[in-house]
């Protein structure tokens, strides 16, 4: 989690004070727990599906830093050859994270039809797909959550709950309380998780899980969370009230956790540094790495052309 929060705070400080990083990029302050929690309730040769604000996804599902911060670079040793940049980050699919993408609620089909493949080979592999509370409102969604009840999938559809959709709130775009109960109307369960504690996360995904791998269908799995930035990098969030983003800060998921493990003695103050000092190393790194690659060749750039 502190490597996903430290990497967001270095592509904020290389974006919007540096300028080396351009285009669009969401970043993933606060949601840390989410990704964490659900990667490592995973076992090798799972999948996940991304969206656009996929930094920390990336990490969880642990694709190289450098790899992901060349992406951002637009350089030709990112994830995707730095053609796709920040939205598209997490898609590498030997390590697991099949694809990302910016059209909002289309990773929900993809993952549906991985499933259907899973569950044709007769193998007990399970995709997650990751997608926002203003993701419950596409179509795509509706269409795929019916297809994965009826022919009960191996998928498990984790909604990250962060309360906005750009500006608008989920309460203003929902008429319920809680949207895993748009679950029940497909015949699945749908069950609610305290999103900014990873081991809260984690239990709950381990769960769906194995019930998904022994052919019990989807889950949606809400996860409730706040995003601590605007939609953007650009955005200053001004429509939050400071009430709100005074709560939610006191339930920073990673001041918290790194407080529970110092109290219950998992870890020392000393520890806590180290691996900070680590993850600060790995940045630099990262973004010189980042820096020294080359772009991609005009000639290569050709073979991508589908037209
Ligand atoms: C199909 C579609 N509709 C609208 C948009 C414009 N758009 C980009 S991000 C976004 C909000 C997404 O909110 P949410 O799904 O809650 O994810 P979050 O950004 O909060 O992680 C919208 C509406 C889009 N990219 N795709």
């Amino acid at each position: 989690m502190m490597e996903i929060r430290f990497f967001e705070e270095k592509v904020e400080e290389l974006y919007l004070m540096k300028g080396l990083i351009t285009g669009p990029a969401h970043l993933y302050f606060g949601e840390e727990a989410v990704a964490v929690g659900v990667a490592s309730a995973l076992k090798e040769g799972d999948l996940i599906i991304s969206n656009h604000r996929g930094h920390g996804h990336a990490l969880a599902k642990d694709i190289p830093m450098k790899e992901v911060m060349a992406e951002l670079f637009g350089k030709a040793t990112g994830t995707c050859k730095g053609l796709g940049g920040s939205m598209h980050v997490a898609i590498s699919p030997e390590r697991g994270s099949l694809f990302a993408s910016a059209i909002v609620g289309s990773g929900i089909p993809i993952a549906v039809g991985v499933a259907l493949a899973f569950k044709y080979e007769k193998s007990d592999r399970v995709i997650a797909v990751f997608f926002g509370d203003g993701a419950v409102n596409t179509g795509a969604f509706h269409e795929a959550v019916n297809m994965a009840a009826i022919w009960n999938l191996p998928v498990i559809l984790v909604c990250e709950n962060n309360m906005y959709a750009i500006g608008m709130k989920a309460e203003k775009a929902v008429a319920l309380k809680n949207l895993a109960e748009r679950a029940l109307g497909y015949g699945i369960p749908g069950v609610i998780v305290d999103g900014n504690n990873p081991i809260a996360v984690w239990l709950a995904t381990k769960e769906v899980v194995e019930k998904a791998r022994k052919g019990c269908g989807p889950t949606f799995l809400e996860c409730k969370t706040y995003r601590l930035k605007g939609h953007g990098i650009y955005d200053q969030a001004r429509y939050r009230l400071r009430d709100e983003v005074e709560a939610w800060l006191k339930k920073d998921p990673i001041i918290n956790f790194k407080k529970n493990l110092i109290g219950l003695n998992v870890l020392s103050e000393s520890d806590v540094k180290a691996i900070e000092e680590e993850i600060k190393s790995e940045l630099e790194e990262a973004v010189a790495f980042a820096q020294n690659s080359p772009i991609l060749p005009f000639e290569e750039l050709k073979n991508y052309v589908y037209a």
